[in-house]
């Protein structure tokens, strides 16, 4: 800390706080945040630099972008409480947590469905979840956006809207029914290779349905131009009327956040989708989905006053996970300072000057206050109930080692650099600061950090298991009927980019006739936990295709084969996936990278290598097209292939 105070202070002052830049990975979001993202904040605060990046932005960061251009619902949508109808767009949450309450996802679907609840699924592979459909619309990918616009045209020329509450809340029908109109449904699903009938129906069960919600996952926010999809998501749930009435109760009120009063009224959108906090690159900027993460190589790469020469990373793997590896890994490599703070020694801690190894979850006291905070960001994340819970730290650390629990690091780091440390509690930006000099242990920090949570932390300890609250919900109050604000369906932003919308993915190029997708492993999180344990002799992820390329290919389970994108190449293992549709081929990312083609069956393959950063990528967000990338593929060399130990 020593080292790296003095280093971060001599940048600062030779280059200015700009240059100092972090990045908040997953695994910071997860284990750490009630006590380290309040204490990063605080530094970055104190050195004065906006640098701060998260993958929220590569992730599904135009949710937060629609949410400013549609304007704010001033109560929760209905959510995981109840739903008639779920609409499923690129998302496994059977896999994945996301989309479905967090927890037992399983159960809870069947629990659902048995209740009557229709369940429709857009997906290019028949996933887990597709098959508990009603509805199973096996689109190619790419095509959300025309799916969405014809669904919507199909809820407004049928009447299928809730038309007491768009007259009372919303503006700008006239505008998205004539942008809309261009959708017709059976053109629309012969193009994405489905069947028009079942566009319609499903359409016409969803609006039918009085509750319900629609979650978008990273499938179709990968292909490029994500907000567009999530402000064509709001504007179906809009339509629909899935916000929170008056008299009506919110399942997942705060717990470890503080309360509010949410309010049965639209809120209008007031452009406030910009931030403050530009990057250099491509005429992007910060947003209301945070600093926009694929730029943070060419800030580095790039000369000029304000230019990133030192990171400071945390629970996040920048080396697999950020677009254009190669540019990433040289990014890295030209610091002048890099930290990577990692209980192991991932390929981002193999390129850092100093790795700093933290407690994991186990061993230090936490809160689920970011459960709370989930609920909070919108439809399809959190688990749907008011349930916080505080762990005292369960496992010994061990014996003679020399780990430091994240915020210790930040801490040291502002007392070495002279900073006073205060802090606001994780999720209330607005609360005002409180000093923490002086204290000893984390939990008295979490005790400092509660304070201002729904239910008092001293209750919350009282129930070792967790507290689950059914009763004192908060309940939505009417709105102010003199308050004429409007949600904005007719965006002219959006609906001008619908215009130019092609309706279909560009035509296929002869010479890349496959399409490279994105998915997930169910025993790995990210780059997280690839371990013997989990993996069961799987360390590498195979690249999935239709049975019928297989063999149009020439191969067979375990054949080494090369995967070219426009950007770069990478050699992975092939494997059959009948779920599929053919003409793709389906991999998950966070393994790798390596550059020798026998390593492959020992650390897998890194898609991240052949993701360009600025070939087409969302003007809101920075976010580029990370699935539905045009690939070939050939063999690799026809005597690699050998006998793989078993299919996952
Ligand atoms: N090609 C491609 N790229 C993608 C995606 C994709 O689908 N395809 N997905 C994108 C998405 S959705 C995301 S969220 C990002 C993820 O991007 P990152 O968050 O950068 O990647 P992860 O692999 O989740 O990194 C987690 C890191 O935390 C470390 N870690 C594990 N446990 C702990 C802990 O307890 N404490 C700390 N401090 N660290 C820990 C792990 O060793 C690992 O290095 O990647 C994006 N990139
Ligand atoms: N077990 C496990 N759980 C995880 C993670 C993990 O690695 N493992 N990662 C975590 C993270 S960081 C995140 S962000 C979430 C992500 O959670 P999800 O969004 O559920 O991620 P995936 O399972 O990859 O599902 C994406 C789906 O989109 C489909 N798809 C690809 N391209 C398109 C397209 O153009 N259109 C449509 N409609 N579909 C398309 C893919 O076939 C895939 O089934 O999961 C989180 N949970
Ligand atoms: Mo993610």
């Amino acid at each position: 800390m020593d080292e790296i105070a003095a280093k971060l202070a001599d940048i600062r002052d030779r280059h200015g706080p700009r240059s100092i830049a972090s990045y908040a990975g997953t695994m910071a979001h997860i284990t750490t945040a009630p006590t380290a993202a309040p204490l990063h904040n605080a530094l970055f605060d104190a050195l004065g630099s906006e640098m701060r990046f998260d993958p929220n932005t590569i992730d599904k960061g135009g949710k937060q972008v629609a949410q400013s251009l549609l304007g704010y619902w001033a109560a929760p949508p209905q959510g995981f409480d109840a739903p008639e109808a779920v609409l499923l767009i690129g998302i496994n949450p059977m896999v994945t947590c996301t989309g479905f309450p967090a927890g037992s996802p399983k159960k809870w679907l069947l629990d659902t469905l048995a209740g009557g609840c229709k369940l429709i699924v857009v997906d290019p592979r028949r996933t887990d979840v597709a098959l508990h459909a009603d509805w199973y619309l096996q689109a190619a990918p790419g095509h959300d956006i025309a799916i969405l616009a014809a669904m919507l045209r199909i809820v407004i020329d049928e009447g299928l809207f809730d038309q007491d509450f768009v007259a009372r809340h919303v503006r700008g029908l006239p505008e998205l029914t004539a942008a809309v109109h261009r959708f017709d449904p059976e053109d629309v699903a012969r193009r994405a290779g489905i069947a028009g009938a079942d566009l319609v129906s499903a359409a016409r069960c969803y609006a039918g349905a009085k509750r319900g919600y629609t979650m978008a996952g990273t499938g179709p926010n990968m292909a490029g131009e994500g907000t567009l999809v999530e402000y064509l998501v709001l504007v179906l749930e809009t339509l629909c009327g899935r916000w929170l009435r008056a008299g009506e109760t919110v399942s997942a009120s705060p717990t470890l956040l503080p309360s509010y009063v949410p309010v049965a009224q639209a809120k209008s959108p007031d452009a406030d989708w910009a931030l403050q906090g530009r990057v250099r690159v491509r005429g992007l900027r910060k947003t209301r989905a945070g600093m926009p993460t694929a730029t943070l190589p060419e800030e580095i790469l790039t000369p000029g006053e304000g230019q990133v020469r030192a990171l400071i990373s945390w629970g996040g793997n920048p080396a697999v996970a950020f677009p254009d590896q190669r540019q990433t890994v040289e990014a890295l490599e030209s610091l002048e300072l890099f930290v990577q703070i990692d209980p192991w020694y991932s390929a981002s801690a193999r390129l850092a000057d100093y790795v700093i190894a933290p407690t994991m979850p186990l061993e230090a006291p936490s809160t689920t206050v970011f459960l709370d905070a989930l609920a909070a960001r919108g439809t399809g994340y959190g688990i749907g109930q008011a349930y916080a819970q505080y762990s005292p730290a369960v496992v010994e650390r061990p014996e003679g080692s020399d780990l430091l629990e994240e915020w210790r690091f930040f801490y040291g780091l502002m007392k070495r650099l002279g900073y006073p440390v205060e802090v606001t509690p994780f999720g209330c930006p607005s609360s005002p600061r409180r000093p923490i000099d002086g204290v000893r242990t984390t939990e008295e920090l979490i005790e400092i950090l509660s304070q201002d949570s729904a239910i008092p932390l001293s209750e919350i300890k009282s129930h070792p298991d967790g507290i689950t609250r059914t009763s004192r919900l908060l309940e939505v109050q009417p709105g102010d009927p003199d308050v004429l604000d409007r949600l904005d369906i007719g965006n002219g932003l959006m609906l001008a980019q619908l215009a130019g919308h092609a309706g279909v993915v560009e035509l296929s190029q002869p010479d890349r006739p496959y399409r490279l997708l994105c998915r997930r492993h169910l025993h790995v999180y990210n780059s997280s936990c690839n371990i013997d344990r989990t993996h069961r002799g799987v360390p590498y992820n195979p690249a999935y295709l239709h049975p019928d390329d297989m063999t149009e290919l020439g191969l067979s389970d375990g054949t080494l084969i090369r995967i070219s994108s426009d950007l770069s190449e990478i050699t992975a293992v092939a494997m059959k996936d009948p779920a599929l549709r053919t003409g793709l081929v389906s991999m998950a990312f966070g393994y790798g990278p390596t550059d020798h083609d026998e390593e492959v069956w020992a650390v897998g393959s890194s898609p991240s290598r052949l993701v360009s950063i600025s070939e087409k990528f969302d003007r809101f967000t920075g976010q580029p097209r990370m699935t539905n990338i045009p690939v070939s593929i050939e063999r690799a060399d026809a005597h690699a292939a050998r006998d793989h130990p078993t299919v996952l």
